[in-house]
């Protein structure tokens, strides 16, 4: 069943290593790469044993430099995808842990990459690298970046050494500003926009959500389809229409939680909400409420294809099957 991509960009013999293959975007980045590359020639790996998978998986801790090595050589990787960090609410929660694992990951993976000349490198930042002093509104590409939590200050660190090492190394690294990510394949873990996700569990089995952001609090989102079409299209996309070696902006929607419950109550009217705002309100409150994807736009012909309601109606869908839930409406075609 095809995750994200109706047409094959192409089979390739390249050997893809996933780090973090058992999070929200790894784990549906690493089908996505199955079906266009050859399934063996993905390995996927976590820190946990993913089990048994379509293609090749092995366990790895990324700040163990030496087992990254060892993998690299063991399996002739020549692209590594680098899915693995700690979020905003979690990081907050111990910051220097946050850091160290966010970083040393990283370091590890650039080094081996430019030590081995691996032909191209994934490594996803977030919207979380602006912070209050950005533009709130339409936030565009080259922006001032305060960020107010541990993992965006690890985000701008990480863009900045991700541009060096193509500068200075050639090495291919590639990077997309990913917004808050909805999807229904696999559950979200430590950060501030998983009530985007939470929301949909609760809607399909008609159960109360109390939600942990404000009712009007808006922000960039992107459903899970469009998020890894965008992610594979900008790693096939030719290395010299690539302005922008930090990181590119990439937006698919911005709402609010109310405007999600009012797309829900289309599908699901009885459903009911409640806020009751934590920590991770501050964080949301110093991020954009959108952004400005237009160099995405120019060098690599992103266009999201979902909108608030098309999401709704296929998160739903999907989830009434993992829920047994009965009579809810197929999604739009
Ligand atoms: C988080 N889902 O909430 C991530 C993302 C823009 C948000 O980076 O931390």
């Amino acid at each position: 069943m095809p995750v994200c991509c109706p047409t094959k960009l192409f089979m390739k013999q390249d050997r893809i290593l996933i780090i973090g293959a058992g999070g929200q975007i790894g784990a549906v980045l690493t089908e996505a790469l199955r079906e266009v590359h050859q399934p063996d020639n993905v390995i996927a790996t976590d820190l946990r044993d993913l089990g048994e998978q379509e293609g090749p998986t092995d366990v790895l801790d990324a700040l163990d430099g030496a087992a990254l090595e060892a993998l690299v050589k063991k399996w002739r990787i020549n692209q590594i995808y680098h899915l693995a960090a700690i979020l905003s609410a979690n990081g907050e929660k111990n910051p220097l842990w946050a850091w160290d694992i966010n970083m040393r990951s990283l370091f590890n993976v650039l080094e081996i990459s430019r030590q081995r000349q691996l032909s191209k490198v994934y490594y996803p930042s977030s919207i979380a690298v602006f912070g209050r002093e950005a533009s709130h509104f339409n936030t565009p590409q080259y922006e001032v970046l305060i960020p107010e939590t541990v993992y965006g200050i690890s985000k701008v660190a990480g863009e900045n050494w991700a541009n060096y090492y193509y500068r200075r190394y050639g090495v291919d690294v590639r990077s997309i500003r990913y917004p808050g990510i909805i999807g229904y394949q696999s559950m979200p873990g430590g950060g501030t926009t998983d009530y985007a996700v939470d929301i949909y569990h609760y809607a399909v089995q008609n159960k109360p959500y109390e939600c942990f952001l404000s009712a009007h609090t808006r922000l960039p989102m992107l459903y899970m389809p469009d998020a890894i079409r965008g992610t594979l299209e900008l790693m096939e996309a030719p290395s010299n229409r690539l302005s922008v070696r930090t990181s590119y902006n990439l937006a698919g929607m911005s709402f609010t939680p109310e405007e999600v419950t009012a797309s829900i109550r289309k599908e699901v009217p009885a459903f009911k909400i409640t806020h009751k705002p934590d920590f991770r309100q501050a964080i949301a409150d110093s991020w954009p409420a959108s952004i400005d994807d237009s160099a995405a736009r120019n060098d690599w012909g992103w266009k999201p294809e979902f909108d608030l309601d098309a999401m709704t109606r296929d998160m739903l869908f999907h989830l009434a099957a993992k829920y047994q839930v009965e009579n809810v409406r197929a999604p739009m075609q």
